[in-house]
């Protein structure tokens, strides 16, 4: 039935459940008014035992979506810290994705959340690349969509939410209909925003930029590595809007995500980019080796299970 990789055991609510009982009620309020933040993260193996990657960082932007749709979390990032540590180890994985949520749940219907209870979950489970086998070596065409990125005032970009995804699904089905392996979003202003679940980066004449969070973004954690990684081997990077031929007259181009880690755009809109160039792979091969532990100096990203 289901194409995710199962796993043993859901934590939910301070409990460990068998896999299959880690239910909610249909009437669960996220279910019908999209009243859920949730964090994507990854664990990597490394020389010295698995490891989380940001995972503090991660938790810390759960509480920030969660503060700004009035969600008061049941647990510290401290708790769910402990909580994700536990979760991987109870399921005997030496590398996974890790899906915290945090949700509205039975209890009350109507649109006002606040009449319903909060479940906090957290999921793990195996799961490779997330473009598919050949993504990262040889990179994907993208396309740009032509549903706009929703608005800073209305699903803002900021919060990690479930209603913010029906927005990327419209982007990223349109996307696979029309061939391209994944969409690229516009905001209301024409600026390029992101992919269906991914920052985006161009590289020009030596230059890393990437869009503004003030472009009503996602303030995703591997784009921020990525940035720092970038600074570290010299190159410059600037944070500044981007419009689409930005993106067709780029030597370069790539999306970063903790799902799609750091996967280079062969082509936009069919205007051909080429292979993955000197600047993505140094990138890449970098953010893998910080993630899986060879590089001492990004030791601080890693939280060992
Ligand atoms: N923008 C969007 C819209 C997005 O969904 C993600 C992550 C990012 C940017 C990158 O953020 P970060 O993971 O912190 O670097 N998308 C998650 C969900 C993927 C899914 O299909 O589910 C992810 O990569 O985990």
């Amino acid at each position: 039935m289901a194409d995710i990789v199962e796993a043993k055991y859901i934590w939910k609510n301070g409990e460990f459940l068998p896999w299959a009982q880690a239910t909610t009620h249909v009437l669960s309020h996220a279910l019908h008014y999209g009243t859920a933040v949730f964090e994507g993260i990854r664990c990597y193996e490394t020389q010295t035992g698995s490891a989380v990657f940001r995972l503090r960082d991660h938790l810390k932007r759960l509480e920030s979506s969660a503060r700004i749709i009035n969600m008061e979390l049941p647990y510290s990032p401290e708790e769910l810290i402990d909580a994700a540590r536990q979760t991987i180890r109870k399921n005997e994985l030496s590398s996974c994705y890790i899906r915290p949520i945090a949700y509205r749940g039975y209890g009350a219907v109507g649109v006002n959340p606040r009449r319903a209870p909060i479940d906090v979950v957290i999921a793990v489970w195996p799961w490779d690349a997330y473009l598919g086998e050949s993504a990262l070596a040889e990179g994907i065409a993208a396309g740009i969509s032509s549903w706009r990125q929703r608005s800073a005032n209305a699903t803002p970009g900021a919060v990690k939410s479930s209603a913010s995804y029906l927005n990327s699904g419209l982007a990223n089905m349109e996307a696979l209909d029309n061939g391209y392996g994944e969409a690229i979003l516009l905001n209301e202003l024409g600026f390029v925003a992101e992919g269906s679940g991914e920052n985006i980066f161009v590289v020009r004449d030596g230059i890393v930029a990437t869009p503004p969070l003030s472009d009503g973004i996602l303030e995703g954690l591997t784009r921020a590595s990525v940035i720092t990684i970038a600074r570290d081997l010299g190159y410059s990077v600037v944070e500044k809007s981007l419009v689409r031929t930005d993106l067709y007259l780029a030597d370069e181009v790539f999306f970063t995500g903790t799902a799609a880690e750091l996967t280079p755009i062969n082509s936009v809109d069919h205007r051909a980019i080429g292979k993955p160039g000197p600047v993505t792979r140094a990138l890449q091969e970098r953010f893998f080796a910080a993630a899986t532990g060879r590089l001492p100096e990004y030791a601080e990203w890693l939280d060992v299970v």
